[in-house]
């Protein structure tokens, strides 16, 4: 059995940002498939008594640990690694900021953006995706005068923080229906960086699940 086991399926940026964070340090992990859009099973009673009652994915399996939250499963790995952590207070109340900016506004509405327009049964109410895109477009441009004048969130560094922004931003453009990379220039340079970092994998090779069967 692997050191770690994550709780994880492909379409997910928020299990992507621990996925990726996995392969980057080097771990001995694997992942244990969430049938999100069939089974439902984050759901259903035993995933919210025995694995995690916020009923989310990822969740992080470490020996007699069990993570939740993305931002705390990357902070764990940065902890235990010593790789994309932030130095000092100064930067870990920084990379915090980010990473729960980030967690709200930027993946926190791709996300669903994203759900509600491709991968839902049931399609979203364009009045809603509407307020999402809104949202979405406001919110990479604040990133993306961030990312002009530094290569990664905090500075020269990738950290945690990068890792999160990292969620929803390599799938697809079709998948939205819009092209971060051509609206943000500075984010789509990041997301180079980013992927040139040894162990990057793209989300649909990394986690189980693709491509989605009908559900
Ligand atoms: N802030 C959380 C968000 C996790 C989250 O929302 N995960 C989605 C999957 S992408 C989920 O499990 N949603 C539960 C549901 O919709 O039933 C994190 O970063 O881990």
């Amino acid at each position: 059995m692997a050191e770690y086991q994550l709780y994880c399926f492909a379409q997910s940026g928020n299990c992507y940002r621990a996925a990726l964070m996995l392969n980057l340090i080097g771990a001995n992990w694997e992942p244990i498939w969430v049938d999100f859009f069939g089974e439902m099973v984050q759901r259903k009673p035993d995933y919210r008594e025995n694995i995690n009652e916020m009923g989310e994915a990822p969740v992080l399996v470490h020996g007699d640990k069990t993570l939740t939250q993305s931002g705390v499963i990357l902070t764990y790995l940065a902890n235990r690694s010593g790789k994309f952590k932030p130095q000092g207070e100064d930067e870990e109340l920084e990379a915090l900021r980010w990473i729960i900016f980030d967690n709200q506004k930027v993946n926190g509405f791709l996300g669903p953006f994203r759900f509600l327009r491709t991968l839902s049964k049931q399609k979203g109410d364009p009045a809603v995706l509407a307020f999402l895109k809104g949202r979405i477009d406001g919110n990479l441009a604040i990133v993306n005068k961030r990312l002009s004048s530094r290569k990664f969130l905090l500075g020269d560094r990738a950290t945690i923080a990068d890792i999160s922004l990292a969620g929803y931003l390599y799938y697809p453009a079709d998948e939205f229906g819009f092209d971060v990379a051509k609206e943000h220039p500075a984010v789509a340079a990041w997301c180079e960086r980013i992927k040139a970092l040894p162990g990057w994998k793209h989300p649909y090779e990394l986690m189980p699940g693709h491509p989605l069967s009908a559900h």
